[in-house]
This record gives C-alpha cells, sequence and structure tokens, in this order.
C-alpha cells in the first residue's frame, strides 16, 4: 500500500542531537539544538515552575478537556505578557488569544487561518529564518518569499536591504517577523529600526505575523516585546502574534505556546476567535492541560512570576556572559574578528564558519553545530568555552 512512500530525510537540526547521541567521545558538546542547558549541561527545571508542580501534585485535580482554546487564565496571562498589562488593545477586547501546542501549534494554526481568510496571499520570511517556518507556511499552502536580512560579511541586519523587499511586497502580503533573538542569527531591530518597519508595513497595508519564542532571553520581558508593542500603537488594523514558553519557561516539552489575532474590534475578534477554534477543533481538538496550568500558576502569583523573571534574568545574563567569555577566549587565541557575536541576541549565533568548518568542528573536535554555522550559545558552559574556542579558532584559522 505505501511501497510508493518515499523517505523524507530528517530535521537537520534534530537530527545533529541524534549524531551528537552516538558519538562516544566523553568531552564532545552539542551547539545544534535551541534549547538552554545549565553550567552542568542540564536544562534547567525552574524554582517558581517546580512551585507550582507541587501545588498541583498535592492538590491533584481529575483531567478533564481543557476548552478548545484552552485555559482562560494562561490566555489572559499571556495577553498581558505581550500586550503590556494595561494595553488599550486588551481593554478594547481586540486580541483573540488561543493556548495553543507549542509556538509551533501557534504558528500552524495562525497560517492555517489565515490561508482561509486571505486565500491569496503570500508570506514573506527573513532570509536566513527559522526553517521550520517555510515548512509551515508551505505545507498550510502559502507561496512563501524571501525578504533581506542579514549580511554574511557585516555579521549584522542588512536593514536597507530588508527595508527595500518590505517595501516591494503587495499590499495584503503577511510579513514574519521575529520579535526578538532572532533565529538563526542573532541579529535584532533596533528600536529606531523596529519604528521604521512598523511605519511601512502600515503605509504598504502589509499583515504583520510577529514569532515571539524567546521573549526575555535579550534585554528583558517588556523591552523583548518591543516590536508587539509598537504594533498596538501603530493603529494598523490587524496583525497576529505567535509566542512560545518552551525557552522562557524552561518547559520545552509541555508544548506551551500561544496564538494570538489582534482583530479592528471586538465583534471583528469574536468572529476571528471561532474561526481558530474551528481550526484547532480539525486539528488536535483542545490542547494539554498541564504546561498551561504550570505557566498559568506561575504568571497568576505577584511573587511566582517575580521570581519567574528573575530566573529567566540569570538565563539571560549567563548567556550574555558566555557570549562575552567566547569573544575574548577568541580574541586571546588570536580571531579577535568574533568581536560580533557579542553583538547577536538570544541563544544563537550565526558564527560566520562554513559547511566545511563545522564538519571539521565535528569530526576533529566533537562539537556540533548546524551546517549554516549556527551555533546555540545558550549550551555553552564555563567548562566547555575553552574547547570551543580553541576548535573554532583551529578551523577558522585551518
Ligand atoms: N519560533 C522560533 C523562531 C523558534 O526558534 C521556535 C523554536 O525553536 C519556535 C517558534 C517554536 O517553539 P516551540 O518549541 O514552542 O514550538
Ligand atoms: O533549534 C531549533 O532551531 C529548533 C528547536 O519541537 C526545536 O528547531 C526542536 C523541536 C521542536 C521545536 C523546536
Amino acid at each position: 500500500l505505501f511501497a510508493s512512500v518515499e523517505l523524507v530525510p530528517g530535521d537537520p537540526i534534530l537530527g545533529l542531537t541524534e549524531a551528537y547521541n552516538a558519538d562516544s567521545r566523553p568531552d564532545k558538546v552539542n551547539l545544534g539544538v535551541g534549547i538552554y542547558y545549565d553550567e552542568q549541561g542540564r536544562i534547567p527545571l525552574l524554582d517558581c515552575v517546580r512551585e507550582v508542580e507541587q501545588k498541583l501534585a498535592a492538590d491533584a485535580k481529575p483531567r478533564g478537556y481543557l476548552p478548545i482554546d484552552g485555559l482562560a487564565a494562561y490566555n489572559l496571562a499571556t495577553q498581558k505578557l505581550l500586550f503590556g498589562t494595561h494595553s488599550p488593545l486588551l481593554e478594547a477586547g481586540r486580541v483573540a488569544t488561543s493556548q495553543t501546542v507549542g509556538g509551533s501549534g501557534a504558528l500552524r494554526i495562525g497560517a492555517d487561518f489565515l490561508k482561509r481568510a486571505l486565500p491569496n496571499a503570500k508570506i514573506a520570511i527573513s532570509n536566513p529564518s527559522w526553517e521550520n517556518h517555510r515548512v509551515v507556511f508551505g505545507t498550510a499552502g502559502f507561496e512563501v518569499i524571501d525578504y533581506r536580512y542579514y549580511d554574511n560579511d557585516s555579521h549584522g541586519l542588512d536593514f536597507a536591504g530588508m527595508l527595500a523587499d518590505l517595501g516591494a511586497l503587495e499590499p495584503g502580503t503577511v510579513v514574519l517577523l521575529h520579535a526578538c533573538c532572532h533565529n538563526p542569527t542573532g541579529a535584532d531591530l533596533s528600536l529606531e529600526q523596529w519604528q521604521q518597519v512598523v511605519a511601512l508595513v502600515k503605509d504598504r497595508g502589509l499583515l504583520p505575523f510577529v514569532d515571539i519564542a524567546y521573549q526575555g532571553f535579550d534585554v528583558g520581558t517588556e523591552a523583548d516585546a518591543t516590536a508587539i508593542r509598537l504594533f498596538g500603537e501603530s493603529g494598523i488594523p490587524a496583525f497576529v502574534v505567535a509566542s512560545s514558553y518552551s525557552k522562557s519557561f524552561s518547559l520545552y516539552g509541555e508544548r506551551v505556546g500561544a496564538l494570538s489575532i489582534v482583530a479592528a474590534d471586538r465583534e471583528e475578534a469574536k468572529r476571528v476567535q471561532s474561526q481558530i477554534k474551528r481550526t484547532i477543533r480539525s486539528n488536535y481538538s483542545s490542547p494539554s492541560t498541564h504546561g498551561g496550568a504550570l505557566v498559568a500558576g506561575v504568571l497568576g502569583s505577584d511573587e511566582l512570576r517575580a521570581r519567574w523573571e528573575q530566573e529567566l534574568g540569570g538565563m539571560r545574563e549567563r548567556i550574555h556572559a558566555l557570549r562575552a567569555g567566547l569573544v575574548s577566549k577568541l580574541a586571546e587565541l588570536g580571531a579577535p574578528e568574533f568581536g560580533f557575536i557579542q553583538q547577536q541576541a538570544g541563544m544563537f549565533s550565526y558564527s560566520g564558519l562554513s559547511k566545511a568548518q563545522v564538519d571539521r568542528l565535528r569530526d576533529e573536535f566533537g562539537i556540533y553545530a548546524v551546517g549554516t554555522g549556527r551555533i546555540c550559545v545558550a549550551a555553552l558552559s564555563q567548562q566547555s568555552l575553552p574547547k570551543v574556542a580553541a576548535a573554532v579558532y583551529a578551523v577558522s584559522r585551518g
């Protein structure tokens, strides 16, 4: 029956972890997948999460289904975190939010909804972008086009190219934007650059689709939501936000995300939400209970929320220190040209290493990075740093 079914190549990033796991070298380092590891090389379980989890276990509840669009307390807390506690959009009832199966689920439900609502719209994504963006929107039936984003030579944003390409898009085109901590490059827009992009998007009648998977990993939860806040203040009639707590709560496997759609008014938001619910219903019916309850439990308590901000700040500051450490080690070794790594934001750095250099890192040193040269800085440790710096230096001079 399935004789003609073709074998699909594995995900390049997740495939790296498989290869890493199979490697028997004791000092191997996995800088492939986008996961934050602590100094001991473990995925942290945040204290604030542990506390809610213990309370939930002590007062164990039956597991009924959640509503199609998830836990109301979770959605409300998510809206405040994204749009601001006193957002006029929220007060006007213009935002329809649904708990989704991770940020990935938010992207896919959003894509399916948009394809139905705007069947002729195309989507523009940054070049490069998280590879799954192209896959998700392509699978939902979108024609995916690129806009310029990254300049390999300067290791930073190609902002002029970005503006030129966005300015040439047909009105009505959906534009996928990374709110902060761009995956894979680590190159972000400044406040002034965001203001220009928001003005351009508004002028041109484009539909922003903001992906925020790393809120709190660059500057803080408020500052990292700048793009959402600016679109919120801009007066545009609609935009979409896909958000994820996978990283910010270190809850990768709980699949905690949300889709928020800003509509023109309360009544439009209601109609949009009814469509979103239908889309979810026909995919997975309703989200799971546990992860949402953890996040809602933390964000619903002033004390636990403050502790979360503190723990998130700890992860953020540790990444900043690892960036600085890597840059200074490389400079010490005689490779000062890697200074740009310190300007990049979030978990990732586009290191500028070629595919051949990445292959050498793996084969000769047991260091795993993505073939594009993306390294996950959040997977370094003070212990692995000297080895990684020496290896990067060696392959960059080879
Ligand atoms: N968007 C971006 C840019 C990401 O990097 C990721 C995860 O790596 C996601 C969305 C999806 O996150 P989740 O694991 O919550 O599905
Ligand atoms: O490292 C990255 O860019 C991601 C990580 O269900 C990832 O691809 C892995 C699994 C998943 C979502 C994201």
